[in-house]
């Protein structure tokens, strides 16, 4: 039992139970006799304490297993939305011989009975939790099980798959094993189907959570006159002085639909002889490596080309490279030995205009298909991630022409962790991480 609600005052409080002993607590706490009580439907009437004062008058429902959220018998009683009151039934609720619900139990027991599977019950606490609107339309996918089909599809495939192979190991002599061709579609079909959950698993996370774009660069590059041309008004100090910023700072801005969190960093540089430099230094590089986005600004007037440190830092995340302060001229190392640009030529001072196409483009690539993102938790990633590198040494063992025992081996550990997305053969310890991060009452 636990007061499904938030905390605080309201126009309803609901207290559910849930268990065998559900509705014979409901007819205890009703004040009203009913010589017949119907599954699923609302009674009006007095909610009364074990000694029989009546407490408020609400509306109370009995949802017949296995037709509930729990698949037990639910009791719910909608009271009015005072948190005295709400603990006031709670107290009888306990007298009455129902014990408190641990965070999340209610779902804990969905699952364990079957309501839901595994990606479909941490959707519901994605949906909770969503703090944006697409957020929340994402979860409520995954609530009505896409996620799952999908992963349910890949996994029946590759389970067909190692039903030929057992096949093969068992009755190595009067069954042929798949040609070679035909068990490299199989894999390449399976392959491709994971590698693709995991993209629009990363299209979802940009949308739902937002991209954090690290401004980073030399000092006076220009990266807070950046920063400031982006927001359109003068967040950043910006001055001719080399170490200008020394902290980072964080403003939200947004790019062809996608939220960003914009972020100047101090200029990094490796000759800094003051305290406070160096620690904004090391808090930039810190904020390079978190960056979903880096925008690397360059002084391309600069004599000297920039330190090759910054490669990389910047190369193995995606980046927009600028060459700025091109009003001044840029110099001949900004141009690669067939003469192309290494970077987008702009002036930051005089706004940027020249910089909105570039970004976008770069925003919408990350984000991918619109229509076919996923959101997915870091569990389901970090297990799609398990499936994949299953996936690829299977490849590896298909190549180097091993046995069907060797295959098998591979694909089992593939179908395991599919169908660990799903919530089969996952541990307690596993189902106690993921439920007790759920709120009370849920
Ligand atoms: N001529 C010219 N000057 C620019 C341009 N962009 C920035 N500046 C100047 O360059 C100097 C440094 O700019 P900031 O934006 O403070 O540079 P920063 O990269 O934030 O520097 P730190 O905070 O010290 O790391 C300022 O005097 C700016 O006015 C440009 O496009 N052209
Ligand atoms: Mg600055």
């Amino acid at each position: 039992m636990a007061v499904a609600t938030p905390p605080g005052e309201g126009g309803v409080a609901i207290v559910r139970l849930s268990g065998p002993l559900a509705p014979m607590l409901l007819k205890r706490l009703h004040g009203r006799v009913r010589p017949k009580w119907e599954s699923h439907k609302l009674y009006y009437g007095p909610i009364v304490q074990a000694d029989g004062q009546v407490l408020d008058q609400g509306l109370v429902t009995w949802m017949k297993a296995p037709h509930s959220y729990t698949g037990e018998e639910v009791a719910e009683l909608h009271l009015h939305g005072g948190q005295a009151l709400a603990q006031l039934v709670v107290q009888t609720c306990l007298i009455h011989g129902a014990r408190l619900a641990e965070p999340g139990e209610f779902t804990l027991r969905a699952f364990l009975n079957g309501k839901l599977d595994l990606t479909q019950a941490e959707a519901v606490q994605q949906l909770i939790q969503s703090r944006s609107q697409i957020a929340a339309q994402l979860a409520s996918r995954n609530l009505t099980g896409y996620f799952s089909s999908q992963v349910e599809g890949v996994r029946q495939d590759l389970l067909h798959w190692l039903s030929l192979l057992e096949a093969e190991i068992d009755f190595g002599d009067e069954v042929p094993g798949l040609p070679l061709d035909q068990s490299l579609q199989r894999w390449g079909r399976a392959y491709e189907a994971v590698d693709r959950l995991l993209q629009q698993g990363q299209s979802g996370k940009i949308l739902a959570d937002g991209l954090r774009t690290v401004i980073v660069g030399a000092p006076n590059a220009g990266k807070s006159t950046l920063m400031n041309a982006l927001l359109g008004r003068p967040r950043a100090l910006v001055t001719e002085i080399a170490g200008t910023t020394r902290d980072t700072l964080e403003e939200p801005l947004v790019v062809a639909g996608v939220s960003l969190l914009l972020v100047d960093t101090a200029g990094v540089r490796r000759d800094s002889q003051d305290l406070v430099e160096q620690m904004g230094i090391q808090r930039s590089r810190q904020e390079a490596e978190q960056a979903d986005l880096l925008i690397w600004v360059v002084d391309g007037h600069a004599t000297e080309p920039p330190d090759p440190d910054f490669y990389q830092m910047v190369f193995e995340r995606p980046h927009l490279l600028l060459l700025n302060k091109k009003d001044l001229g840029l110099a001949p190392w900004t141009a690669d030995d067939q003469g192309r640009l290494i970077g987008l030529p702009i002036s930051l001072a005089q706004g940027a205009d020249e910089l909105w196409p570039a970004l976008e483009q770069l925003v919408r690539e990350l984000v991918g298909e619109q229509s076919d993102v996923m959101r997915l938790t870091h569990r389901q990633w970090e297990t799609l991630l398990r499936a994949r590198d299953s996936l690829q040494s299977l490849g590896e063992t298909l190549e180097a022409g091993l046995s069907a025992e060797f295959l098998a081996l591979d694909l089992r550990a593939a179908v395991q962790a599919l169908g660990q997305i799903q919530g089969l053969d996952v541990g307690e310890e596993i189902l106690d991480r993921i439920f007790s991060t759920f709120c009370l009452g849920k």
